[in-house]
């Protein structure tokens, strides 16, 4: 049997395609592909090229092939999560919308008036957020655009059912749907009866690990899909070096999710104060988690300043807001920020208008430090709500280069930080496939020991400078006083 399997990886602004092997209880990565994912805008809204997508996963794995001379056991997809392609008797009904598009404020509205947001986390767990695909599937009523669908596949699913010709939806991704019962993991019927979605167009869900079936077009024709967690943070979530319970995880890219890795969902009314939600996890657990905004408001702002015709890069900014100590302080989770636009101008608008926003190196200080505050408010959060005091945090994703911000998250939150690989989606895709091809086994546990074993992590302990302020604006202490040992 080969040793390697092939992750296609598809980020919200970059896919990838990445030939993973696994010798010696550890996992080696080779990216071999990597391409645009980004959303564009039409005349009928924010759309994806799905045709472009799928003809970019082909090429990639047509390379990864190549760079496979003893071939890949099997073949995994994540994406992100919520977006999806409606089908009709003749194929894709339109090239799939994207979550940032205005049209879900309409949709949750139409949700809002069919079930309260109280009574709908009470049932699935799920975060209200705009983007959910829920709010998505109750535009496409209202549109009529239902009618004529025969289905409707989330994207990692949607690329798998034109692989293999088998329609299926993979369980971690389809939690982010807000249709899912958490407790009894199928699809909530009578929720979707009482939303008006017609039950034709749910497909059969599957659990992480399951062997779709062979590809049957293009290079790889022959070789098996498994579903992986189709879902990029279950896959980030697998593939993030945890040691236990009480370790909180970050997955760092284009949005921030933070969170904790749970055996049960928490459905309380404190939970859903806190829009914690419940998604579902590889091995049936439970990713305990908040969405914040994350380093989309750093591209969107560099998107702004490029039409402004001002070059930055992230290496540049991070460089020059270190040298910066000052900042405003802004909600980095407010929904304000979640659509394309001018994100300079929104955070001013968060921020007390205040003129030092105006400088790239200043406005970027001050979302990293608002970060690392909406991190330190949700492990708070997170605390209250598990009775479980995170020891530790790890982040993972392309995030987890940002040293700055590491540095920051580990002095505003006090914990010891743990930062990588960069690569955790890749790798915990990778790790289901060789799972259930059998080139490895063993629990979540097990698998995370070979990421700890192949992946260089780096670990930012508090500043003892920064703890004195911390715990002096916690329990409003005199500094002086906590620094003499009182
Ligand atoms: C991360 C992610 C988040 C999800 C958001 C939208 O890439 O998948 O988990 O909330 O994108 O799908």
């Amino acid at each position: 049997m080969p040793a390697s399997v092939i992750a296609v990886d598809l980020g919200a602004t970059s896919g990838r395609v990445v030939l993973c092997t696994l010798r010696d209880a550890r996992i080696g990565l080779t990216e071999v592909h990597r391409f645009s994912t980004a959303a564009r805008r039409t005349d009928d809204g924010l759309r994806l090229d799905a045709g472009a997508l799928l003809a970019d996963v082909q090429e990639g794995i047509g390379k990864a092939l190549e760079a496979a001379p003893d071939g890949v056991a099997s073949v995994g997809i994540d994406c992100w999560a919520v977006d999806y392609g409606l089908l009709g008797a003749d194929g894709l009904l339109g090239d799939p919308f994207n979550y940032r598009d205005e049209r879900t404020t309409r949709g949750k509205a139409e949700v809002d008036r069919l079930i309260s947001p109280a009574e709908l986390y009470a049932r699935v767990g799920i975060q209200d957020n705009a983007i959910n695909t829920v709010n998505q599937l109750a535009d496409d009523k209202l549109a009529g655009r239902l009618d004529a669908a025969a289905m409707f596949l989330l994207l990692p699913d949607l690329i798998g059912y034109w692989l293999t010709g088998r329609a299926v939806a993979e369980r971690t991704n389809a939690s982010t749907t807000s249709l899912l019962d958490p407790v009894g993991r199928g699809w909530d019927w009578p929720l979707i009866d009482r939303l008006g979605l017609p039950r034709r167009i749910f497909p059969e869900l599957v659990d992480p690990g399951t062997v779709v079936g062979p590809i049957t077009v293009g290079p790889a024709a022959g070789i098996p899909l498994i579903a992986v967690g189709s879902h990029d943070t279950a896959s980030a979530v697998v593939g993030a070096p945890l040691t236990g319970p009480s370790d909180a995880y970050l997955s760092s890219g284009t949005w921030s999710l933070i969170g904790m890795e749970l055996d049960a969902p928490i459905l309380t009314e404190a939970s859903r104060a806190s829009n914690l939600t419940n998604e579902a996890g590889v091995d049936a657990t439970i990713r305990y988690l908040k969405n914040v905004m994350g380093m989309w408001l750093l591209s969107e702002a560099q998107r702004t300043w490029a039409d402004q015709g001002l070059a930055t890069s992230v290496a540049d900014l991070i460089a020059a807001a270190a040298q910066i100590d000052d900042a405003v302080h802004f909600d980095a989770t407010d929904p304000s920020l979640l659509h394309p636009g001018d994100m300079p101008g929104r955070i001013r608008a968060l921020a007390g208008d205040d003129p030092r926003l105006e400088d790239p190196a200043f406005l970027a200080r001050s979302i990293f430090e608002s970060l690392a505050d909406a991190y330190a408010d949700t492990l708070a959060e997170l605390e209250a709500l598990t009775g479980t005091r995170p020891r530790r945090l790890v982040v993972v994703g392309g995030g987890s280069h940002n040293a700055l911000l590491n540095q920051l998250t580990a002095d505003r939150t006090g914990l010891e930080v743990s930062a990588g690989p960069a690569e955790a989606t890749a790798i915990g895709n990778a790790l289901i496939q060789a799972r259930a091809v059998g080139l490895v086994t063993g629990t979540l546990t097990d698998l995370r020991r070979i990421v700890m074993a192949s992946a260089e992590l780096t670990t930012h302990l508090p500043d003892p400078k920064a703890a004195i302020t911390r715990l002096s604006n916690e329990f409003g202490a005199d500094p002086a006083f906590v620094r003499a040992g009182g």
